[in-house]
């Protein structure tokens, strides 16, 4: 198989600095030579170009709508959503680097244009299920997930002209313990599988993925991962905008990436809020290029 890789230096769905560097530091810790070493041919087409020139200064709401540089992470998302169907097209398997998660916008229009039922893997300490009415900062970033069901500003959920991108029952989201009112109201209307904290520590991440793997085969012709590092525990990977304690630990996560590989389910995946600013020693991207080894195969076997 052969993947193409396109960073997203995008900071702009958030307010933490330095999320924009995660690709260079996944590159740095060596991303494009791990996946060669388990035989694929790699294409890294380099990053989308980002304009800060008009970016919101100041208070959001100034702009009259609790959306936070909402037409840069508009114009970005649309030149990734592009950029992703060509390598699709080409036959090619897209993965791209954050980048905060607003990056998910234009990821599953780029990736859905694809599928008639594309299923989606939301690997996450939040549930990114927020629109400008119900999120508490009005960063985009925690709003991703809410736009590719067809829910939020028109000019996010319009990206890749058409909407809705994905279906309540294509998604499951794991690792989830840091859920807004509003997403739990939305949660609960919508039917959204949810494998909390609380049932990775019930059932054991074993049991979880296995039910994840089983619910997500059923009815999709695709599976996109998005994993926000924000998931995993802080202490196995600090370097994220939005830390919150009690996460999948580090083998927990390769264990769901492993079992992902064995699935042989995923048609695309993306990684994202890796913040080098915030981290140790590029601890956390170190981490992501492991899980993607994982993901893609690799096993000590
Ligand atoms: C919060 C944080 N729910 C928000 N979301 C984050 O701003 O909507 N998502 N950090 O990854
Ligand atoms: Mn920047
Ligand atoms: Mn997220
Ligand atoms: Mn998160």
């Amino acid at each position: 198989q052969q993947i193409s890789i396109i960073g997203v230096p995008m900071d702009l769905g958030q307010t933490r600095r330095g999320v924009d560097m995660g690709p260079s530091a996944i590159r740095y810790a060596g991303i494009v030579e791990r996946l060669q070493n388990l035989k694929y041919h790699i294409k890294d087409l380099g990053n989308i170009e980002i304009s800060h020139l008009t970016a919101d200064q100041g208070d959001v709401n100034d702009k009259g709508h609790n959306l936070r540089n909402l037409q840069e992470v508009k114009e970005v998302n649309e030149k990734l959503a592009s950029s992703i169907s060509e390598v699709i097209s080409e036959n090619r398997f897209p993965l791209i680097l954050g980048g905060d998660h607003s990056i998910g916008i234009g990821t599953i229009a780029g990736v859905a244009k694809h599928y008639n039922n594309l299923g989606v893997i939301w690997f996450d300490a939040h549930g990114d299920l927020n629109t400008a009415e119900t999120s508490p900062t009005g960063n985009i970033h925690g709003m991703s997930l809410a736009v590719g069901l067809g829910l939020g500003h028109e000019k996010l959920t319009n990206i890749g002209e058409f909407t809705p991108k994905i279906k309540p029952e294509n998604i499951v989201i794991i690792g989830a313990r840091s859920l807004d009112e509003g997403e739990k109201v939305l949660i609960r209307e919508k039917g959204i599988k949810v494998y909390s904290m609380h049932e990775i520590d019930r059932l054991g991440m074993s049991k979880v993925m296995e039910q994840a793997i089983a619910y997500i085969s059923k009815n999709t012709d695709g599976v996109h991962l998005s994993l926000d590092l924000d998931a995993l525990n802080p202490h196995d990977a600090p370097g994220v905008g939005t830390p919150v304690l009690g996460g999948v630990s580090y083998r927990e996560s390769h264990l769901a990436m492993e079992m992902l590989a064995e699935a042989d389910i995923v048609t695309s995946a993306e990684f994202v809020e890796v913040n080098p600013i915030l981290d140790e020693r590029n601890k956390t991207a170190t981490v992501a290029v492991a899980l993607m080894g994982s993901l893609f195969g690799e096993k000590l076997t």
